[in-house]
C-alpha cells in the first residue's frame, strides 16, 4: 500500500465518520436539552384516528397555556399529515369529517410549556395496515394456523375459496406453471373479496391489511398474490404451490409490514382509540373479533421503562403509558352516568385484552381509560342533555348495558336495529364558536401532564 493510498483512506475514513459524528451530536443535543413525545394512535379502521388527531391538534392550539405551532420541514421522508384540509373541512358551511386515511402521513408540534420546550410527534395510517403487524412475527405455516383456529371461532366454513384452494393443491402436479400461477392469482382474490365481506360484517381481524386497503391500485397485481394454507392441518414437504405462498408471503412481509413498522415502532406514548359503540352494534362475533384484534395488536409493542439515556441517544423507545379511549362519545351524549358507564365498557374489553400483556411492565397508574368525542355531532349541553342520538337513555331507544354478557350483546344488536341512525355530520359551527368535543382535555393531560 503507498502512503498516498493509506492517507486517501484515512481522509476517505475520516469524512465518513464525521457527518456520522455530526449527526450523533444533533439527535444527542435534539433529544437531550428538549423533551420528545413520540405518540403513537392506534386504532382499527374507521375507529376515529384522524379525527381525533385533527381535534387534538385543534384543541392544543386554543389552550391557553400552551404555545402552540406546527414544526415546518416534518417529515422529511413522509407525507405531511393533512391538518389544514381535515380542519377546513369540519369547520365548513356543511361540515364533513376528514376523508379515509388511504396513506401513512406525519406530524410535528412544537408546544412551549412555559421555559419547557416539547416536540410531540404523531403520525397516521389506515387502520387496516394496522392488523399486519402480528403477521411480522410469524411464518406462512404459522400464520396458516393461526387463520385456521381463527375460521373455526368465527365459525366461518364452507368457504368458496378454500374449497377452491384445496382442489389446487390436490391437483397442482397435473399444472403447468402459468396455469398454476394463474390459479394462485383467482384464488387470491376471492379472498381478498371474502375479507372485504367480514370487514362489513363488523370483523376487524383482517389480514393482509393491504387485500383490504391497497397502497395504491398497483399492489392489487403485484402483492394480491397469496391466501392461507388453512384446508388442512400438516403441509406437504414438496409443493410448488406452497413454495411460492411461502414466498409470497415473505415478500409482503419484507416490502410492505417492515417500512411501515420501522416507522412506527418507536413510541413513548401511546392512545388507543375503540369504537366500542360501534362493534357493540354489530353484535357479539364483532365484539369478540374486537376483543382478539387488540390483543394480537398490542402484543407488537414494547411497554416498560426505559433507560432514559440510552433510549434518546439510540432512539429506541418504550411506552411508558397508555392510554385506552371510546370514541364517538358524543352518540351517548355527555351526561356524567352515560359517560362512565362507555367507559366501563372500554375497560372491559380493554383489560382483557391487554392484561397478559401488561403485566408487570406498566403499573396500573400508567394506564388509563376515557371516553371521548373528537368533535361531537351536537351542541353540548351540560345540563339536563337530552339530545344523544344512538344510545338515548330511556324511553325512545335503549340503554347502555351495565354488564357486557353475551345475551346482552345479541340481543343489543336486535334492539338498536330498531333505531339504527347512520353516522351523522358534524354539527356546523359559527365563526366564532369552536368545535364542540367531550372531554378531548383529559387527552391533552394524559399527552403533557407529567412533562
Ligand atoms: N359522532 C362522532 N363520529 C365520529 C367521531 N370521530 C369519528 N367519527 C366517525 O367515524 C368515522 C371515521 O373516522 P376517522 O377519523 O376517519 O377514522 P380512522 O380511524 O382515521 O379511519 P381509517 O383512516 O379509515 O382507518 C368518521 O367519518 C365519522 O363518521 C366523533 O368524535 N364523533
Ligand atoms: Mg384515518
Amino acid at each position: 500500500m503507498t502512503s498516498d493510498q493509506t492517507e486517501n483512506e484515512k481522509g476517505g475514513f475520516a469524512s465518513k465518520l464525521l457527518p456520522f459524528i455530526k449527526k450523533q451530536t444533533r439527535s444527542f443535543k435534539e433529544n437531550y436539552f428538549c423533551k420528545r413525545i413520540r405518540l403513537g394512535v392506534t386504532g382499527l379502521s374507521k375507529s376515529g384516528k384522524t379525527t381525533f388527531i385533527t381535534s387534538l391538534i385543534y384543541q392544543l392550539q386554543r389552550d391557553p397555556t400552551l404555545q402552540v405551532s406546527i414544526v415546518p420541514d416534518f417529515p422529511r421522508d413522509a407525507k405531511a399529515f393533512p391538518y389544514g384540509d381535515n380542519i377546513t373541512r369540519l369547520l365548513s358551511k356543511n361540515p364533513q369529517w376528514p376523508e379515509s386515511t388511504k396513506e401513512e402521513s406525519e406530524i410535528c408540534l412544537k408546544i412551549m410549556f412555559g421555559k419547557k420546550e416539547i416536540f410531540l410527534e404523531i403520525v397516521d395510517y389506515p387502520g387496516e395496515w394496522l392488523l399486519d403487524l402480528p403477521m411480522l412475527e410469524k411464518s406462512y405455516a404459522q400464520w396458516s394456523e393461526n387463520l385456521q383456529d381463527y375460521l373455526k371461532n368465527i365459525q366461518e366454513t364452507g368457504l368458496d375459496w378454500v374449497d377452491k384452494a384445496a382442489f389446487l393443491s390436490r391437483n397442482e402436479q397435473e399444472m403447468g406453471e402459468t396455469e398454476l400461477n394463474d390459479k394462485i392469482l383467482e384464488i387470491a382474490d376471492d379472498y381478498r373479496k371474502w375479507l372485504l365481506k367480514l370487514k362489513d360484517k363488523g370483523f376487524a381481524y383482517l389480514q393482509p391489511g393491504r387485500f383490504v386497503l391497497p397502497d395504491n391500485q398497483a399492489d392489487l397485481y403485484t402483492y394480491v398474490n397469496f391466501f392461507p394454507w388453512v384446508w388442512e392441518k400438516d403441509m406437504p414437504v414438496q409443493s410448488a404451490l406452497l413454495k411460492k405462498l411461502q414466498q409470497r408471503y415473505e415478500a409482503y412481509k419484507t416490502e410492505k409490514i417492515i417500512p411501515f413498522y420501522t416507522h412506527f415502532k418507536n413510541l413513548n406514548k401511546q392512545i388507543v382509540l375503540i369504537d366500542c359503540l360501534g362493534h357493540l352494534q354489530k353484535g357479539h362475533k364483532s365484539w369478540r373479533d374486537l376483543k382478539f384484534a387488540l390483543y394480537e395488536l398490542l402484543k407488537n409493542f414494547s411497554y416498560g421503562m426505559q433507560n432514559w439515556l440510552l433510549s434518546r441517544l439510540f432512539h429506541s423507545f418504550k411506552i411508558e403509558g397508555i392510554l385506552f379511549v371510546a370514541t364517538k362519545a358524543d352518540y351517548v351524549s355527555h351526561e356524567a352516568k352515560r359517560i362512565e358507564t362507555l367507559t366501563g365498557i372500554l375497560k372491559s374489553v380493554a383489560v382483557e385484552a391487554s392484561e397478559k400483556i401488561f403485566d408487570k411492565k406498566l403499573e396500573r397508574n400508567k394506564i388509563k381509560y376515557r371516553s371521548v368525542a373528537s368533535v361531537a355531532v351536537q351542541s353540548i349541553n351540560y345540563e339536563g342533555d337530552q339530545n344523544c342520538y344512538y344510545f338515548p337513555n330511556g324511553t325512545d331507544g335503549i340503554e347502555l348495558p351495565k354488564m357486557l354478557t353475551r345475551e346482552y350483546i345479541e340481543n343489543f344488536k336486535e334492539e338498536v336495529g330498531k333505531v339504527f341512525f347512520s353516522p351523522l355530520a358534524p354539527v356546523a359551527v359559527g365563526a366564532d364558536e369552536e368545535l364542540p368535543n367531550i372531554e378531548m382535555y383529559n387527552v391533552i393531560d394524559f399527552i403533557l401532564g407529567d412533562k
